[in-house]
This record gives structure tokens, C-alpha cells and sequence, in this order.
């Protein structure tokens, strides 16, 4: 929300606690409670962002090495419809962490059927690299309207990311403090494939943050610079985007997701068996 933010946060995850004079007894401490993972964000003045995962696989997913990553992301249909017309999804394959995001073309059920079989075929490629994962997509959405397609591909031994895109979509890497775009070809997968996609091919660290995002998020949204965010769910970071990126006076002109990968940087995490 773009509210007040909570004074004290501590004492509002607390069962029992309440600001009205009835309470329902449904407040956060509940949430918490029924969760399987739960991560809250409040800055005062800027306002509050929750997540709570109920009965939900873990996300964070364990390298050979010992890496630690962990991925999330959030999905706003448009005029708040029952379909998104987006897609996003990761997949592990070896050393590969693969993680896509799919904008089928307009919105609605068949930009949904689009981006779905995008999720589908992902899953069936992700033990080949980028470019080859995008021709497997176009292959496989040929039966349906399109889609732009985003493909980041870590590998988790080398610690290199590979990133391609098709069609308008939009994707940011952190390194160190600054951010840096990372360019989509022209194209429709599905539709109009290009003859070659670049592969871009960075340096991936332990401050390293992505970012893919469909074009119903502004372009010119800023990237989150709290390092106190950054440390949060990967789901939370994307609704703050999100959320900073738009108000209520401007509502969302299209389906728009967010999805982000990020090193898991929770205390101890690196020792962790998951
Ligand atoms: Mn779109």
C-alpha cells in the first residue's frame, strides 16, 4: 500500500495486538502463524508490503556449491481480471537456474494460453542455454497469439548470467550499487522470430539482484536503492516495485509482472541444507 507505514512493526506481528477498539482477532500475528513464509516491509511514510506463502514448495534453491538463491515475483492482472495475460516461472536444471517471464500479446484468456505455454515449455528446455530455450518457446507458441519473452539462465557453478529477450520486455541487473538495463531484440516468439538474439553474459555476485518485468510497468520506474529491501523476499522486492512504480491516482494500463532473482542473503543461509 502507499499508507503511512507501520511504527513498529515488531509489536504489530505480535498475536493479540491491535489498533481498533474491536478486533477481529485476523490481524498479522495470525498471518504469520498459518503461513509456511511470511515477510513484511515498511517504511514509514512510503507505506507497507506483505507477503504471506501458504503451503508452497521452498523456493530457495541450493547450488552445488553451496550457493544459496532464492526467486519470487508478483502477477497484476490487468483491471484486476481473473486472467494475466504474463507468466512467469524458474526452473533448476543442473548447474542452470533459469528463470522466464512471458507477456502474451494483448491480455485476456488467450494472452494467458500464450504465457502459460511458455511456463509449459520451459520446463521441458531448461537444461539448454538462452537462446536455444527462446527457439524451443517459439516452436512451442506458434499455436497461439505470441508472446515476449525474457529468459535469464544463472549458472550456479560459474557464477556467469545469461540473459535474452524477444518482443518488449524489461529487465535490470544490480551490480555493486549501480543498475544496469539489459536489452530485449525485436521480435514476437511465436509469431515473428528474429534470425540471431544477443546474448548478454554478466558477472554474477552476492549483491547481484534481477529484475524481468512485462511492459505494464512504466519504463521509467526506478529501481529499488534500500539495501534493507534488497535482504527481503524476492516476492516483496518485486511488489515494491510494483508499488513504487505507480499510485492509486494512476491505476495499471495492462497486465503487468515482476519477477526477481536474487542471492539469499537471510543470516546463516550460506550453511544451510535445503
Ligand atoms: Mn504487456
Amino acid at each position: 500500500d502507499h499508507g503511512p507505514g507501520i511504527p513498529d512493526v515488531a509489536a504489530a506481528l505480535r498475536d493479540g495486538y491491535t489498533t481498533a477498539a474491536a478486533s477481529l482477532g485476523a490481524g498479522l500475528g495470525t498471518c504469520v502463524r498459518i503461513s509456511s513464509a511470511f515477510d513484511l516491509y515498511s517504511v514509514r511514510g512510503r507505506g507497507t508490503v506483505v507477503m504471506a506463502r501458504i503451503d508452497q514448495e521452498p523456493v530457495t534453491h541450493r547450488a552445488e556449491t553451496g550457493h544459496h538463491h532464492r526467486l519470487g515475483g508478483i502477477n497484476a492482472p490487468l483491471a484486476q481480471a481473473a486472467h494475466s495475460g504474463d507468466s512467469f516461472a524458474w526452473v533448476r536444471s543442473g548447474p542452470r537456474l533459469t528463470l522466464m517471464l512471458a507477456d502474451g500479446l494483448g491480455h485476456g484468456a488467450k494472452a494467458a494460453t500464450a504465457s502459460d505455454a511458455a511456463v509449459d515449455e520451459l520446463h521441458r528446455s531448461a537444461h539448454l542455454p538462452p537462446e536455444q530455450i527462446l527457439r524451443h518457446l517459439d516452436g512451442a507458441l506458434r499455436t497461439t497469439r505470441g508472446a515476449a519473452v525474457a529468459v535469464a539462465q544463472l549458472d550456479t557453478d560459474t557464477h556467469r548470467l545469461g540473459f535474452a529477450g524477444v518482443g518488449n520486455v524489461g529487465a535490470r541487473i544490480r551490480t555493486g550499487d549501480s543498475w544496469q538495463p539489459l536489452v530485449s531484440h525485436p521480435g514476437i516468439v511465436g509469431a515473428h522470430f528474429p534470425a540471431r538474439v544477443p546474448v548478454q553474459h554478466l558477472a554474477w555476485s552476492r549483491d547481484s539482484l534481477l529484475v524481468l518485468h512485462s511492459d505494464g510497468l512504466p519504463s521509467r520506474w526506478t529501481p529499488p536503492e534500500d539495501t534493507d529491501l534488497l535482504g527481503h523476499d524476492p516476492a516483496v522486492v518485486a511488489a515494491t516495485i510494483l508499488r513504487d512504480a505507480g499510485s492509486a491516482a494512476r491505476p495499471l494500463r495492462d497486465d503487468t509482472s515482476v519477477a526477481v532473482l536474487a542471492p539469499d542473503r537471510r543470516a546463516g543461509a550460506h550453511d544451510r541444507r535445503t
